[in-house]
């Protein structure tokens, strides 16, 4: 057996939730991260038949019957994750159609995977259906983006071409948009579902007041993705207050999709 220490997904989980709570987005306990792993390279690391605990999800998602999930528990800090990974990190496999969770290392003080668990499996499964190769779903509380939903519409298009305009990178690395929910109570099998449908047609989904969501093929794409947008929000945050005296035009951001080879979200250009 290899050392599950050196599972590439671990060591750059482990240094992703690093660098999340660095950036601020993940006070206290706020966060969540999950990264599907593939079963037969895991099987190099772990013996897959001992399960230590069995845990119900309280959800059904018969897409992840048998798939592997490197998670982070409920109720850690970020900030520890590097110093005790097995205490603060979990690997699950989805069983019963998905109504339960084997615990096959890790979450060693007796603790559970992340509150927000529903909601980052039905993102897997959403983004799984448009993208195969997704692996990673990930929640934080960035500041300027939190901030943003104070003070601008929570509209879909126009929170997004607010964002396309303040950067002119974002168009490129996001350009199917930012999708956006309403507040609603968190930790629900409610959000999981809401946030899982804005999924099949975005990688980053806002809760409003609360923090974002984003999905992507690997930690580095979707950490990225975050980063952008927040970035964004802080430049909108900077300058809301004053008169706006230049943009990024419609027929820039336009030219910017043209030459990158993406595609800008179907009418949110005018
Ligand atoms: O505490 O961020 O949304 C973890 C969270 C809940
Ligand atoms: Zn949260």
């Amino acid at each position: 057996m290899k050392d599950v220490m050196e599972l590439k997904e671990l060591v750059e989980l482990i240094r992703t939730v690093t660098n999340m709570y660095q950036h601020g987005w993940d006070e206290r306990n706020g966060g969540n991260v999950s990264v599907l792993l593939d079963a037969a390279e895991l099987a190099e690391y772990l013996d897959l038949s001992r399960v230590h605990r069995t845990i119900p999800t309280g959800f059904s998602a018969p897409e992840l019957e048998g798939k592997c999930f490197l998670v982070t528990g409920t109720g850690k800090y970020f900030k520890n994750v590097q110093y005790e990974p097995c205490k603060n990190l979990g690997i699950v496999r989805l069983a019963d159609g998905g109504q339960s969770a084997e615990l096959l290392w890790g979450l060693s003080d007796g603790g559970r995977f992340t509150s927000e668990f529903p909601a980052h499996m039905m993102s897997h499964v959403a983004r799984l259906r448009v993208d195969p190769e997704n692996r990673v779903v990930m929640h934080c509380h960035p500041a300027n983006l939190l901030a943003m939903t104070y003070v601008h519409d929570l509209d879909e298009r126009a929170f997004t071409r607010t964002l396309w305009q303040m950067c002119t990178e974002c168009v490129i690395v996001f350009p199917e948009g930012v999708n956006v929910l309403p507040w609603m109570l968190c930790g629900t099998n409610e959000i999981g579902e809401a946030t899982a449908q804005k999924m099949a047609t975005a990688r980053l989904v806002v809760w409003a007041q609360h923090g974002i969501y984003g999905a992507g093929r690997d930690l580095d794409e979707t950490f990225g993705l975050i980063e952008t947008a927040e970035k964004a929000a802080e430049i909108y945050m900077k300058i809301a207050h004053l008169p706006r005296v230049n943009t990024i035009s419609d027929e820039a951001l336009r030219q910017l999709a043209a030459h990158f080879g993406v595609k800008a979200r179907e009418g949110y250009l005018q």
